[in-house]
């Protein structure tokens, strides 16, 4: 659940509902250290432990695993944005998505503090989102401050283990307090003269929302990189929008960028794929070796 200088945080509720959950603070075993190694044992691992000399004795395989933040076993990652207050940035939204892609874990989007701009605002942004990434995509506007939205956003969530990833100061914190019910976590208000958040959660940690049901707070990120790929054509399987249009490309090794025929470039002419999607592809083709 936790991880603190050396001590891991270990919940037994998981395969034991019907007792009241027991939290033990417990000692990696040593033949499980791998020195200097961060993935040894990380938040999210299921563990097997002895319960009374409080040692993590072995840890399954993990089902997947996020880099950044290090997390493990996570069904859903739930990108958070506020829609003001930090403003909503297309480009790192689409970052943030191309990581989820590339890690294999499905991701939503959630929207917080709709309570701060007018309903027509918040209809035109949801429409370019749908515009942009399909109407098929999950996505939850919300409000703590007013209770909106909170309701639908559990249900969805229930039984899934689920990441609150995001900028500095979009809530994310706030969000998982009010879903626990329980002022657990530190909050802080954006910063009035660059409108950014102060970067307070300092840690990745689970909670418990209800059984089977674990949110994961996340610190906020400054920087983010974009995947590291071996070759530039394994990129446009991170666009699942392009898949049905690679086969008109003339050339079999197309990257879309300067080749002739090109059925992706057509389909962006065609409007069957969002510019914005094609431009942040090309952006993406510059950088995914820049590590
Ligand atoms: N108006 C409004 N304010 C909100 C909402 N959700 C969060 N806030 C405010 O946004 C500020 C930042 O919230 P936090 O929960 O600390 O943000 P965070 O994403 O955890 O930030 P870091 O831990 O720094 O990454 C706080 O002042 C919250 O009260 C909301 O739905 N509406
Ligand atoms: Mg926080
Ligand atoms: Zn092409």
């Amino acid at each position: 659940m936790r991880k603190i200088k050396g001590f891991y945080y270990v919940s037994d509720e998981k395969y034991n509902h019907l007792k009241k959950e027991n939290i033990y603070e417990c000692k990696l075993k040593g033949t499980l250290k791998v020195k200097n190694n961060k993935m040894n044992c990380i938040i999210g691992d299921i563990v097997e432990f002895d319960e009374n000399e409080k040692v993590i004795t072995g840890i399954d395989e993990r089902k997947n695993f996020l880099y950044r933040p290090l997390l493990a076993n996570i069904d859903f990652i739930g990108i958070l944005f506020s829609i003001v207050s930090p403003e909503f940035n297309f480009n790192v939204f689409q970052k943030m998505l191309l990581n989820a892609c590339w890690q294999n874990i499905p991701a939503i989007l959630i929207i917080s503090k709709i309570d701060l701009v007018e309903k027509n605002t918040l209809d035109k942004f949801l429409n370019e989102i749908k515009k942009n990434f399909g109407k098929d995509f999950p996505v939850f506007p919300i409000s703590t401050e007013k209770n909106i939205g909170l309701t639908k956003l559990k249900e969805y969530i229930e039984g899934k283990s689920v990441t609150v990833s995001g900028p500095s100061g979009v809530g994310k914190s706030t969000l998982i307090n009010s879903l626990i019910g329980e002022e657990i976590l530190t909050t802080n208000e954006v910063s009035e003269k660059t409108s950014r958040g102060r970067h307070t959660t300092t840690e990745s940690r689970f909670f418990k929302m209800d059984i089977n049901t674990y949110i994961i707070d996340t610190p906020g990120f400054t920087s983010l990189d974009f995947p590291k790929l071996d070759n530039k054509k394994e990129l446009e399987t991170l666009f699942p929008e392009f898949l049905n249009h690679i086969q008109n490309c003339k050339f079999r090794d197309c990257l879309h960028d300067n080749e002739p025929q090109c059925g992706i470039k057509a389909a962006v002419e065609n409007n069957d794929i969002p510019r914005m999607r094609y431009d942040f592809y090309l952006n993406s083709l510059e950088n995914i070796f820049k590590n």
